[in-house]
């Protein structure tokens, strides 16, 4: 067993760990996730991998750790020697960031600088993947690409600049395997309920359930480059897998306002004008807003051979069938066959 590859994620429970979990078993490797203690289970996402370690040749293995917590980093760097990191771990949501600006800077920014210390300590060969975020550009000048200056607009960002140049330093200074993926906003059904893409989808799922008659939004003007989570994952483990370490923008190259994507979710589930269902409510405004994001990933499709197949559309098909499915609707179907046809040699499981 000792060829086999050993990677270690924080944030495994997560939309994105949950997925890159599913990549790394597929590809064979041992892989270990940190994960917060909580009074209750929160690893729904990972529980059809999770596997009792007592039984023999189980390869996932769930570690309680901290990203505040310097001790736990430390201790299972050293103890499980992991060939690879991937730093998905964070305090995530941009709007949480403006109420919990100390936590948010604490668990992303330090825990971060945390992870890479760990590393240099143990002089150990690990390569490190961080999670960088096109929030980072502040949608001043569009498309995005790696040249792109940042402008940070809320804490979140801020926090993710200092991850972002801290994982520079650490390669530039100490010659760690330390890259940067800068991703676009990526969603599938595994996004958590507050993110905009499935507050949508979901909410028409309650509506055509009868559960809920309205839903609330704030800004519908806001535009993101939304693509198809798995498709990232793809593009993290190609990053890591490159001769050099080295930092890349992921993203679709396209543009959608919240509005737009409202349209299309509501066309699709057969229910028609939104604004049938949809309030404003100010209280989802944030102190300052993105309001445009677009990347171009010229540079991952020439060095990764990487490049989106779902747009925003499709993917609101994707989520709107698991959301139907998840509250015992039929769904539309059309999601399915999108997914059936563009990813024939799936390595995830279908929501
Ligand atoms: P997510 O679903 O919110 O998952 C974040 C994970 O981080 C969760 O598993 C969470 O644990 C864990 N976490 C939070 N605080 C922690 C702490 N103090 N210590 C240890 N773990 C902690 O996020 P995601 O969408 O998968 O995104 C993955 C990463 O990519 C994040 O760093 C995010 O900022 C970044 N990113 C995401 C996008 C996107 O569109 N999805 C785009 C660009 C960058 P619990 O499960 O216990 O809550
Ligand atoms: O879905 P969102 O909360 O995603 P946001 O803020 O773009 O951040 C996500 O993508 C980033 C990459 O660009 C990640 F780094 C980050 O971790 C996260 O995954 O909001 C999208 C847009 C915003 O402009 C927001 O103001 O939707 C607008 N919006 C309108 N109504 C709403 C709502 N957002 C949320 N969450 N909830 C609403 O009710």
């Amino acid at each position: 067993m000792d060829n086999v590859k050993k990677a270690l994620i924080t944030g495994i429970a997560g939309q994105d760990g949950s997925y890159l979990t599913e990549l790394l078993l597929s590809k064979g490797y041992e892989v270990y996730g940190i994960i917060r203690w909580d009074s209750i289970f929160t690893t729904q996402r990972i529980d059809h991998l999770y596997q009792d370690p007592h039984i023999k040749g189980t390869r996932l293995f769930l570690k309680h750790g901290d990203l505040t917590d310097s001790a736990s980093i430390i201790k299972l760097i050293t103890e499980i020697k992991p060939d690879e990191i991937y730093h998905l771990g964070a305090q995530s949501h941009v709007r949480v960031s403006f109420e919990m600006p100390e936590y948010t800077v604490n668990t992303n920014a330090l825990g971060t600088l945390r992870i890479l210390e760990a590393i240099r300590i143990s002089k150990l060969p690990i390569k490190f993947y961080m999670a960088a975020s096109s929030e980072m550009f502040g949608g001043i000048n569009s498309p995005q690409n790696e040249n792109t200056p940042f402008c940070p607009k809320s804490p979140y960002a801020c926090s993710k600049v200092f991850g972002y140049d801290i994982t520079k330093l650490y390669r530039e200074a100490y010659g760690i395997f330390a890259a940067n993926g800068i991703f676009y906003n990526h969603e599938s059904p595994r996004r958590g309920d507050t993110f905009v893409t499935k507050k949508i989808t979901r909410g028409i799922a309650r509506i055509k359930a009868g559960l809920d008659k309205k839903l609330y939004l704030g800004n519908l003007d806001a535009k993101r480059d939304w693509g198809f989570a798995p498709e990232y994952i793809e593009a993290m483990y190609s990053i890591l897998q490159q001769p050099k370490p080295d930092d890349f923008v992921i993203a679709t190259g396209e543009s959608c306002s919240v509005k737009g994507f409202l349209e299309k979710a509501f066309d699709y589930a057969g229910l028609g004008d939104y604004q049938q269902y949809v309030e404003i409510d100010p209280y989802y405004y944030r102190p300052s807003e993105v309001n445009v994001l677009i990347g171009d990933s010229s540079k991952a499709k020439e060095k990764l051979g990487w490049k989106s197949k779902i747009n925003f559309n499709e993917l609101a098909k994707i989520m709107i069938d698991a959301d139907f499915r998840k509250y015992g609707l039929t769904p539309p179907g059309e999601g399915d066959g999108i997914l059936k046809e563009k990813f024939p040699n799936r390595w995830w499981k279908v929501d």
